[in-house]
């Protein structure tokens, strides 16, 4: 399609409850939106770059800035394709979340235009995926074992719990006794070092379904001597940018799991080249969430509906993040979420509330 224009859109979502990691709470969701128009169709992106470079470098203002400047320039006023635009984009060196989320509009646009849905696009097999939930660093045991109770309770069909150094063994095996034989996971977001292998280790007994990125995200031996040293599967997350550096992560031995971000890794095409490396390779894949908005939350289900994608992912309905989500909210059916239908994304801001979550905006055209 030929780009007339492009939209960026600074929204803030207040979310439903501070969300702990370790590396920083978070009270409210800054997101960047694009909107693209061209050929009387449009279509809707979102950067799920948070408001402080804590998970990765990118960060939403910095997002706006390079989308406004760098990346929306490059495809205003030309015809493009959303399997071009990784290409037209390439010369900007980094930025995946940026450029993700101008493929994503691309992608949304010419498949309303094409009345095609993005699952069937990315080749999605499933209408139901499984709900799993992500739960933050609590205040104490009880106040964890609650959240986890009332997860439960929802229908979710996974917990995955934040750890970092001395909020760990304790928490998930309180969970673990408490709970039983549910599918439990933990995520470290890197807060550790090679140093705490034997430490790591004690979560060997815990029958997890993984370890999610213990180590730095450049430490792919690292990640490698612990997946040795464990019998807990180690899951890569931020290591993972790329099909390529998938590859090479499973090559070396450093993950026997594989957590897909589309915004990490530079968007939903690049995701689904990721899944089909995991399905070539053998390896268990699921599909990372970013307390994405409606509009990011309805491509990650659409991209989880993919055969590869064997364990529940970070897909937890609407309301676990926000009271008012921006699109239709997402809702549980019985532990799963409904992938969406509708040509595109399926979803699109409802106006009133678009309206009164944005605080800026910003038009790029040729
Ligand atoms: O369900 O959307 C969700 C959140 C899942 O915990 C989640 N995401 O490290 O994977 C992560 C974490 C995260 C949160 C990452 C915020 C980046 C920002």
């Amino acid at each position: 399609m030929r780009i007339d224009a492009v939209e960026l859109r600074r929204v803030s979502l207040p979310l439903a409850a501070p969300f702990r990691t370790s590396y920083g709470i978070e009270h409210e969701r800054q997101a960047v939106l694009v909107r693209v128009a061209g050929e009387g169709t449009e279509g809707w992106g979102e950067c799920v770059a948070m408001t402080e470079p804590l998970y990765s470098s990118e960060f939403a203002d910095g997002a706006a800035l390079v989308l406004s400047r760098h990346l929306a320039p490059r495809l205003v006023g030309r015809d493009v394709t959303a399997e071009g635009v990784a290409e037209a984009l390439a010369p900007v060196r980094g930025h995946p979340m940026a450029k993700a989320a101008l493929e994503m509009a691309v992608l949304d646009a010419e498949l309303r235009g094409e009345g095609r849905s993005l699952g069937e696009r990315l080749g999605a097999t499933r209408e139901l995926v499984p709900s799993g939930i992500s739960l933050g660093i609590a205040g104490s045991i009880p106040e964890l074992l609650d959240v986890v109770a009332a997860a439960l309770a929802e229908g979710y069909q996974r917990v995955k719990l934040k750890v970092e150094p001395g909020w760990d063994l304790e928490p998930t095996r309180a969970v673990r006794e408490r709970f039983g034989d549910i599918l439990l996971q933990v995520d470290a977001n890197g807060a550790y070092t090679v140093a705490d292998i034997d430490h790591l280790a004690g979560f060997d007994d815990l029958d997890l379904l993984l370890i999610e990125q213990p180590l730095a995200e450049d430490e792919l031996a690292g990640h490698a001597e612990l997946a040795r040293r464990l019998r807990t599967p180690v899951c890569l997350d931020e290591s993972i940018t790329s099909a390529r550096s998938a590859s090479e992560a499973i090559a070396l031995g450093a993950c026997g799991v594989v957590n897909v971000k589309p915004g990490r890794v530079g968007g939903y095409l690049e995701a689904v080249r990721i899944h089909d490396v995991c399905v070539a390779t053998g390896v268990p894949a699921w599909v990372g969430g970013m307390l994405d908005t409606g509009l990011g939350r309805a491509g990650n289900v659409a991209l989880a509906a993919l055969p590869g994608f064997t364990l529940p992912g970070d897909l937890s309905a609407s309301a676990r993040w926000f009271d008012e989500d921006l699109t239709e909210p997402f809702v549980l059916e019985d532990g799963y979420l409904r992938v969406p239908t509708g040509p595109g994304l399926g979803v699109e801001p409802l106006p009133h509330v678009l309206a009164a979550r944005t605080t800026d905006i910003d038009l790029i055209r040729p």
